[in-house]
């Protein structure tokens, strides 16, 4: 089974007169802007959504290596290669800080790990679509982290502190991908080859709207961000993000001199915004549902790390009882 199976069960928000004293505490704690930390009480249903958001970030993180591990190898001169693999990394701590952070909220890593292999937690859409050139590298670090970037800067405020602690990094280490991603576009699709114009914007043309998808379904079918808006989980709705981001993106391909893959985008003077065309999200429900191009390839690459480093676990946990043998032997 490698399908996303989990099914939202996001339920109706509930006023302050509905909840329980303790509750209401809580959410007034939380309207006053004040950060909520592993030991202090909280709702069952928030330490539950917040599991599956930051386990589901985590899971996205680690799984986003993937894509561009793949390209380390094929990275045309050494700097590009040593820019890869230090990003690469970057994502594995990124996922690191995330779990550390789902811990403080009694999860176990090996349970989220468990549940990303059996198909119950989710991890990003995006990272079911294979790379195909090294424009790839170039899209995924313009377009990728620049959405994940743009979703990721007010999670710095979120109300739970460990988790928005750990975003401080991330957003700093992410801005730094974002800006090696656009420097290979501007490479290529600027002081390129016509080849490697192509090759920019054939990137651009496959990346462009499951980028959009990142930022979740549109805010009519989205079932957390009610909830989640109102315990601070989640900033801005789905549809606030991807708007700035089209906003933001599209000055910026125009400088590159490509084409963003949207007829109908054009700027809307009276709301100061571009009107843009949504993604296909059928395409989208697909993907989340594990029938993306790569779900089986992703899943069946992480099943394998997991299974590769048992010996490593196993030797850790061996060595960890032999040294505590060893100081209750010293007395
Ligand atoms: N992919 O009710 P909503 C990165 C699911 S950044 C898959 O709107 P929510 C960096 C959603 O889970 C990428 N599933 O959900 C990097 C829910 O299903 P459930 C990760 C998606 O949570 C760059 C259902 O649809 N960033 O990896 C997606 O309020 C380059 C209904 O949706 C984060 O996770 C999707 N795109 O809003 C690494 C940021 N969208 O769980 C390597 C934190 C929605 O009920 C290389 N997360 N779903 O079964 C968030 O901000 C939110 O969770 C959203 C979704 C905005 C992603």
């Amino acid at each position: 089974m490698y399908a996303q199976q989990v099914k939202s069960t996001g339920k109706k928000v509930v006023s302050l007169e509905e909840m329980s004293p303790a509750d209401r505490d809580f959410q007034e704690r939380i309207n006053r802007g004040e950060k909520i930390e592993p030991k202090d009480y909280m709702p069952a249903a928030y330490r539950t959504n917040l599991i599956r958001q930051i386990g589901q970030h985590a899971h996205s993180e680690i799984v986003g290596q993937l894509p561009e591990g793949n390209w380390i190898t094929r990275a045309p001169t050494l700097e590009r290669k040593a820019n890869l693999l230090a990003k690469v990394q970057d994502e594995a701590g990124h996922g690191l800080y995330l779990y550390c952070a789902a811990e403080t909220l009694g999860v176990t890593r090996d349970e989220m790990f468990e549940m990303l292999h059996e198909g119950k937690m989710k991890y990003s859409s995006i990272f079911n679509y294979p790379t195909l050139t090294w424009a790839d590298m170039g899209a995924v670090g313009w377009l990728v982290d620049g959405a994940a970037i743009m979703n990721q800067v007010p999670l710095q405020r979120t109300s739970y502190g460990p988790y928005a602690r750990a975003m401080v990094r991330i957003c700093k280490e992410e801005s730094f991908h974002q800006r090696q991603g656009y420097h290979i576009m501007i490479k290529m699709a600027k002081e390129g080859t016509e080849d490697q114009k192509r090759m920019a914007q054939d990137a651009l043309n496959r990346f462009w709207y499951p980028a959009l998808m990142m930022f979740g379904p549109s805010d009519n079918d989205s079932v957390h961000s009610a909830q989640s808006m109102a315990w601070k989980i989640k900033m801005n709705t789905n549809d606030e993000l991807r708007q700035k981001f089209v906003d933001e993106t599209v000055p910026q391909a125009a400088y590159l001199g490509l084409t963003i893959p949207d007829e109908n985008l054009q700027w809307n003077a009276e709301t100061e915004q571009y009107d843009y065309s949504e993604p296909d999200w059928n395409e989208f429900h697909d993907v989340i549902s594990g029938n993306g191009p790569c779900n089986t390839e992703r899943l069946g690459a992480r099943r394998k790390a997991w299974d590769d480093g048992a010996w490593v676990r196993e030797a850790m946990m061996a060595h960890a009882e032999k040294k505590a043998q060893r100081k209750a032997a010293l007395g």
